[in-house]
């Protein structure tokens, strides 16, 4: 704990004089402060009102707040104690301000009123009467230590409430990405697909023409699982969505509606690139454990902006794309398209 006292504006003032302070500092730090050394921190000095608000201001900001303000009333030129205790205040709501006055300034109600509040404001009369010091030095420091017991306990329960918080929103955030995505392939589902669709289709829309909608199936994918296994057609279907990814890059999206059936979206100007790679990735052969697996495919497509085309919504486009892969099937497995 420290605590970070500060004053002296009563040096400065014509009447008053040095000494006066001298002895308070002495009875609060110097002679005995068995009681303060250990939470005294740092003691800052300042000449005027304006530059103990600035003071406290930039203590805040450097995240060392001062625990204790002393300030005397009278202080020319610039702004008077009880001004600079307005704001200080205002700056610092918890802060403990005392006031220093000579009995003739001693009005505590009336500066208590200019000063907002009558909490933690505490008057020190001049001359000092050093029992009255030791008084309010113990006051002090016994409120700041526990302030900063208070504060340090509020801190830790605000920092496990921040950790309890970050992990429900990383748990909310995996639960949520676990409900869009296939397990599997690790690409976006039909609810990822629905959800992204948009996306794309609204950033395709300022290029002239909306989303396109591409499917993809495997021909007579049973057999691979009938002939190499379940573990093998698995490994092809994770094979196949490599490369459906690499094929659409930053042009879209692919996804697995399931089985052996994927979906490609992407913005309509890069349709025919992006069905050109696709149709390319059959090229390279597909290894597994050093099967060359026999893999062919078909594909429908619903192009947005054809003609009769453009603006139509996500639900037409899997229409026009499930027939446009019926198609293909019927004809004898190959790509098709309304
Ligand atoms: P076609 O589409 O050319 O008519 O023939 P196909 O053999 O691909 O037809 P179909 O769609 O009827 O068969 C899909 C098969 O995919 C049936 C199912 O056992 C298999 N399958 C579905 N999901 C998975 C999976 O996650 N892993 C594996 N290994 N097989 C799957």
């Amino acid at each position: 704990a420290y605590c970070r006292i500060f004053s002296d504006l009563v040096a400065q003032t014509a009447d008053d004089g040095a000494s006066d302070y001298d002895a308070l500092s002495a009875d609060l730090f110097g002679d005995a402060p068995e009681h303060a050394a250990a939470v005294i921190d740092e003691i800052v000095t300042c000449r005027q009102g304006e530059e103990a608000v600035e003071a406290v201001r930039a203590a805040k900001a450097a995240g060392k707040p001062f625990g204790v303000v002393f300030l005397d009333v009278r202080m020319p030129p610039g702004i008077d104690g009880v001004e600079a205790a307005r704001q200080i205040r205002a700056l610092e709501p918890v802060i403990n301000i005392v006031i220093v006055t000579g009995y003739s300034d001693h009005r505590p109600t009336e500066i208590a009123s200019k000063v907002g509040t009558v909490d933690r404001l505490f008057y020190l009369v001049k001359p000092f009467d050093a029992d009255e010091v030791r008084q309010m030095a113990t006051t002090l420091v016994n409120r700041w230590t526990s302030d900063s017991r208070i504060a340090g306990e509020l801190a830790a329960q605000v920092a496990a409430l921040e950790t309890l918080n970050e992990a429900l929103r990383a748990s909310e955030a995996s639960a949520h990405d676990a409900a869009r995505r296939d397990p599997l392939t690790r690409l976006l589902n039909r609810t990822g697909l629905r959800e992204h669709f948009d996306s794309v289709d609204r950033q395709a829309r300022d290029n002239g023409a909306g989303a396109s909608l591409l499917y993809l199936d495997l021909d007579r994918f049973k057999r691979v699982n009938d002939t190499y296994g379940h573990g093998i057609g698995d490994r092809l279907i994770c094979e196949v969505a490599r490369r459906l990814s690499n094929a659409v890059a930053q042009d879209g999206f692919a996804a697995r509606l399931g089985g052996d059936e994927f979906a490609i979206v992407c913005g309509s100007p890069r349709l025919d690139a992006v069905l050109g790679r696709i149709l390319a990735m059959a090229d390279e052969p597909f290894l597994t454990d050093g099967h060359v697996l026999p893999v062919s495919f078909s594909v429908g497509y619903s192009r947005g902006g054809d003609e009769g085309g453009g603006g139509i919504d996500l639900q037409e486009h899997m229409r026009r794309a499930d027939v446009a892969l019926y198609v293909a099937k019927e004809a004898g497995r190959g790509v098709a398209r309304p």
